[in-house]
Parts: structure tokens; C-alpha cells; sequence
């Protein structure tokens, strides 16, 4: 019997869900597609057989159309659709962020304590990147000997205009706060943020690039070009400094050219083609894991909170100074 997953919002990355559980993944369906735009609802219902369109996830619920939740619209609408797949004892994978805040991710805590297990999944996809997991391999070996630093690039053609100052932080700066405490074993201590010259191409209402420092507990060094006006396309880039050695991921590895005097390789221009297969893996294994009971198989709810607290640091940084990350320490129902 397969999974029914009702997928919550039908926007860029709800509808590259549809797509991937509908003719990638084994072992669910789309049996629903939640979404308020009738329009967008049905469009993206058309390409998933068999799927209901429902307003509200209320309804869905109340319908008894889902076994499970992935929630893929925006963060500050995550919480409404949260609540009552919690009350309804539904497993879910929520998109990054868990909610906007710690606050309300606080209160997401508390209600998912009252279940017997946790039930949320966060995607954080870049933690399925082969890559990224090879790195985090090498640094759980010890082989290159100890982490030092951590140089990242993580760069957008363009954003959209409604793409704030602080989304730079809260939207995409929040997956290095994820992956960089994953791959480093060491939660963050403080967050800086320093402004080279301002790239006159970005959209007039934002200052950016930024660079990004984040110190470690264990003393790690992190730099992070956040930088979403590149224009060419899209990057995300990492170089790990050891004791023993340098490893580096993220670099271009598609189509390579030789042609009119040129040498060229084919790169991506979006993250849903560069995590293509972070994606498939993090839905397929969230699958697997409420298939066989785990329910969660990957960064949970409380992943979700402590980056809550980084990205609270981290935009406070946007204004000078260096800013401590408020430290919180993991409950055993989340070990
Ligand atoms: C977007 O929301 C993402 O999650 C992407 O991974 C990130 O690269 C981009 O900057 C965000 O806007």
C-alpha cells in the first residue's frame, strides 16, 4: 500500500515535489494537493493521478485523503498547516525554514512532545547532497585530520522582488546554518556579517553580497558568500580546510565542451536541478522511514529550532557586531 502524501502548496517546490514522488519515488502517491489558488490546485493536481484538490489542510484531514504531510509553502504560512497535522498525528516533511522564529518554532516543539515520537521531518535537502555527506564521511573519519575552517559560496542568479534584506538570512543563508553544525559536529557560536561593495544589479531594496563568519563551538572558522545577483547561475560551493589536507564539493561536474577555440562546462541556474538528487533522497527516505514507523530520517524539529536561533542571530548581524547564538540544549525526545 503506498504512502498517500497530500503536498501543501503548489508553488516551485511543492509542484517539483508532485513531479518527484509522482515518477521518482517508491512506495508513495500524491493523494492530495492543498493549496488556496483553484487554479494552481488543479494544474498541479493534473500531473499527480488520482489526487484530490482541497482549500484548506483541515480538509484534507477531515477527508481522511492523507497518511502524511510535506508542507512546501512559504515559511511564515508553516506553522497554520503544522498545528493540525499535529493534532492529527500525521508525520510530516516540512520545507526549510520549521517557522520564521523560535518562538513559534518553540511552540511547534511543545505540541509535537504531546505525540509519542517525533513526527516532523525539516528540509534541509542539502544534508542528502552526496557530496555534502562525503565531506561530513571525511570528517567523522578523522583521515585529513581535524576540521579548521570552512570557506562556502552559495550563490543566486537573481531573486524575486518580494526576496527581503533579511530573507539573504532567513531564506537561504539558513541552509549553511543546518548543514555547517552537521558537517563541522559543532553547534554555532556567533554570526558576523561584513559588506563588500554593493552590487549595483541587485534589486535596488537590497544590499548584498554579504559575508557571512560564523565561529563554531569548537573553534571551526566559517566564511560564507551569500550572494544572490550573480546573474550566470546557480552555486553552492564548499572548501574544508584540515589539518591534513583540503577537500572541496560543489564544483561544476555537467556536460563538458569543446568547441570555437572555448573549453565550457554545463552548470546549474537553479537549486532544484543542483539538489535534484538531495531532494529524491531526503523524499524517499522520509517515505521509507513513515513506511517502516521511524517516521523522521533526517534533520528533525529541533534541527529546525536551533536554526531558528542561529537565523535570529544572524539577522540582528545584518545591522554590525557580532552576535552570540543563543544556545539551547537538545531534549531526549529529540536524541
Ligand atoms: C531558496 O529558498 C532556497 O532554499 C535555495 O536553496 C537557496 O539557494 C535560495 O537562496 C533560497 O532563496
Amino acid at each position: 500500500q503506498d504512502l498517500r502524501v497530500g503536498v501543501v502548496g503548489a508553488g516551485l517546490m511543492g509542484a517539483d515535489h508532485i513531479a518527484r514522488i509522482t515518477h521518482r519515488i517508491s512506495g508513495a502517491l500524491v493523494s492530495a494537493v492543498v493549496e488556496p489558488d483553484a487554479q494552481r490546485a488543479a494544474s498541479a493536481a493534473e500531473k499527480a493521478p488520482g489526487a484530490a484538490t482541497f482549500a484548506r489542510i483541515e480538509d484534507a484531514i477531515d477527508a481522511g485523503a492523507v497518511d502524511a504531510v510535506l508542507i512546501a509553502v512559504p515559511g511564515p504560512f508553516h506553522a497554520p498547516v503544522l498545528e493540525p497535522a499535529l493534532a492529527a498525528g500525521l508525520p510530516i516533511l516540512c520545507e526549510k525554514p520549521l517557522t520564521p522564529d523560535s518562538a513559534s518554532s518553540a511552540r511547534i516543539l511543545e505540541l509535537e512532545q504531546k505525540l509519542d515520537r517525533p513526527h516532523i521531518q525539516v528540509g534541509f535537502m542539502r544534508r542528502f547532497d552526496p557530496e555534502y555527506a562525503a565531506l561530513r564521511d571525511l570528517v567523522v573519519s578523522g583521515d585529513a585530520g581535524e576540521l579548521v575552517m570552512v570557506r562556502g559560496v552559495h550563490r543566486n542568479a537573481t531573486v524575486p522582488d518580494s526576496y527581503t534584506q533579511t530573507m539573504l538570512i532567513t531564506d537561504s543563508v539558513v541552509h549553511e546554518f543546518d548543514v555547517v553544525p552537521w558537517l563541522a559536529g559543532s553547534p554555532i557560536k556567533n554570526v558576523e556579517v561584513k559588506y563588500p561593495r554593493r552590487n549595483t544589479l541587485t534589486p535596488e531594496h537590497l544590499r548584498e553580497p554579504i559575508l557571512v563568519l560564523m565561529e563554531l563551538e569548537n573553534g571551526v572558522l566559517v566564511d560564507v558568500e551569500m550572494n544572490v545577483s550573480v546573474q550566470f547561475g546557480y552555486q553552492v560551493g564548499t572548501e574544508a580546510v584540515f589539518e591534513k589536507g583540503i577537500a572541496r564539493i560543489g564544483q561544476p561536474s555537467g556536460l563538458q565542451q569543446w568547441r570555437d577555440g572555448r573549453f565550457a562546462v554545463q552548470d546549474h541556474t537553479s537549486f532544484t536541478t543542483r539538489f535534484a538528487t538531495a531532494y529524491d533522497q531526503q523524499i524517499q527516505r522520509w517515505v521509507n522511514a513513515v513506511r517502516d514507523g521511524r517516521l523522521v530520517d533526517g534533520p528533525n524539529a529541533w534541527d529546525g529550532y536551533l536554526v531558528a536561533l542561529a537565523c535570529e542571530a544572524g539577522v540582528k548581524a545584518l545591522d554590525g557586531g557580532v552576535i552570540e547564538v543563543e544556545s539551547a540544549k537538545r531534549p531526549a525526545f529529540y536524541a
